[in-house]
């Protein structure tokens, strides 16, 4: 294998929000679940990792399809996504610098060091909500996120924005994310990936990690 001179080839970075800087999965259960019970329909945390970088509606409806209700009113769809967003915004309010991920921290401080520029690139329409309550929206040179988006992961949209906003080709971007729908978009786009979360699951990526504070930038070379 030739390891590639990552120092040289990769001009940005697409950091993934929820499961990459912050853990906001475990929010995101407790509010679907509080109308999952409202509705009569059961729903585990299994069924919850589903849900991971997908849109809020897809997962309205994946929740719905569960109990059947696929075809309520879209109207009644939009209501039931309102409250629980709702919900999500009151649970996350206590976010602060304490909540961002182990190592996240340092791959930022790397790539601007080394000159690389970085991106969010998320399906959350709360996420710059999110990057202020942890104090982080300064360090990012772009932030993409679901009210920039038409498509969803694994659609490639979110990442080739990005890309765009840094003005870098997704060749020479690397795209960190938790989800396998997430690493799917990541793929189509031509963009290089790390996988953080279990390998088995993610085999999808260039890179696997259990977490960004396995490892420094230097596991680029390893692309
Ligand atoms: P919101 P990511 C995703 O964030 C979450 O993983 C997913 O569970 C959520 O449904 C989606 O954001 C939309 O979030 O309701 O805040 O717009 O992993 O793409 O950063
Ligand atoms: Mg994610």
């Amino acid at each position: 294998m030739i390891n590639m001179d990552w120092k040289k080839n990769i001009k940005g970075v697409i950091f993934d929000l929820d499961g990459v800087i912050v853990d906001t999965a475990k929010f995101h259960y407790k509010a679907w679940k509080a109308l999952a019970d409202k509705l009569g329909i059961d729903f585990s945390e299994e069924q919850n990792e589903n849900l991971k970088g997908m849109s809020r509606m897809d997962s309205l409806n994946y929740i719905l399809s569960l109990g059947e209700l696929q075809n309520m009113l879209e109207d009644d769809k939009r209501k039931l996504a309102a409250s629980k967003n709702l919900y999500y915004l009151e649970l996350i309010e206590e976010l602060d610098e304490s909540d961002i991920l182990p190592g996240t921290m340092n791959w930022i401080q790397e790539c601007k060091q080394n000159g690389i520029k970085i991106s969010l690139g998320s399906a959350s329409k709360n996420a710059r909500r999110i990057l202020d309550g942890l104090n982080l929206t300064d360090h990012f040179d772009a932030i993409i996120d679901g009210t920039n988006t038409t498509e969803t992961k694994p659609h490639p949209q979110v990442f080739l924005l990005a890309a765009k906003a840094l003005n870098v080709e997704p060749s020479e971007c690397v795209v960190i994310e938790d989800a396998y729908k997430g690493l799917e978009a990541a793929r189509k786009g031509g963009f290089y990936s790390i996988g953080i979360g279990d390998p088995e699951i993610l085999k999808i990526a260039d890179i696997n990690l259990t977490s960004l504070a396995d490892e420094s930038m230097d596991v680029l070379e390893q692309l």
